[in-house]
């Protein structure tokens, strides 16, 4: 039996998504005048937030140098956390407080596994900050998804090894992050996530009982 659940953040426990691409829109309308297409989100998701600063520069062939690098990161983060005001419970992702709560009566420890440096003020604001016993500093860790890493620091921060707990992702360099690790891989989406060791269409449909059998055999 799993002892632990590591969670990614943005597309499993809440869609933080929008304002992240609200914000790097409206910051490339301002200093470049351009337009970013639908299919771009996907590229930032997951990804921390200087690389999907890069991402943002390749496509629209710009480059910059570092200062202004760093501060257009900044600054997108600022606008992403003066947006983020309006997070309530609310917010949190269908079937998700269900999960937690079957979790936590099963004595199940649960981490946070984000590449997000606000982790910490979005689970505060879903009211979920006193469910998590550990969250993982992306700050902290060598590499970002694919590699393993947050998902590691994640199990460590619960003093248990990665192959004692399942790891719940939504995205595709996140599911092969949790398999790299050794944790349990749950996929909440499309057949893209089809490298997971077990996959949900969404975030309702996550189920305790499957994934603990599942898990077992
Ligand atoms: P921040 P996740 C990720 O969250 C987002 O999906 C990604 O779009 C964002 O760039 C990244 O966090 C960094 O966020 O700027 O708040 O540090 O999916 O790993 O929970
Ligand atoms: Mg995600």
């Amino acid at each position: 039996m799993f002892k632990g659940a590591l969670f990614d953040l943005d597309g499993v426990i809440a869609d933080t998504a929008v304002f992240h691409f609200a914000a790097w829109r409206n910051l490339v309308k301002k200093y470049f005048d351009a337009d970013l297409p639908d299919e771009l989100e996907e590229k930032t998701k997951g990804v921390s937030r200087e690389d999907s600063l890069r991402v943002i520069l390749d496509h629209l062939h710009i480059s910059v140098p570092s200062e202004e690098f760093s501060r257009l990161a900044q600054e997108k983060n600022e606008a992403y956390i003066e947006a983020l005001d309006v997070l309530t419970p609310d917010y949190i992702l269908p079937g998700i407080a269900d999960f937690i709560q079957t979790l936590q009566e099963k004595g199940i420890k649960l981490a946070l596994a984000s590449a997000s440096k606000n982790g910490p003020i979005i689970l505060e604001k879903l009211g979920l900050a006193d469910a998590f016993d550990a969250i993982a500093d992306p700050a902290k860790v060598a590499a970002g998804k694919p590699a393993p890493d947050i998902f590691k620091a994640a199990a460590q921060g619960l003093g248990l090894a990665p192959e004692e707990c399942i790891g719940v992702e939504d995205a595709v360099a996140g599911v092969t992050a949790i398999n790299a690790s050794g944790a349990y891989s749950v996929a909440v989406g499309g057949e893209e996530l089809d490298h997971a060791k077990l996959r949900f269409e969404s975030t309702a449909d996550l189920d305790f009982d499957k994934i603990t059998e599942a898990f077992n055999s």
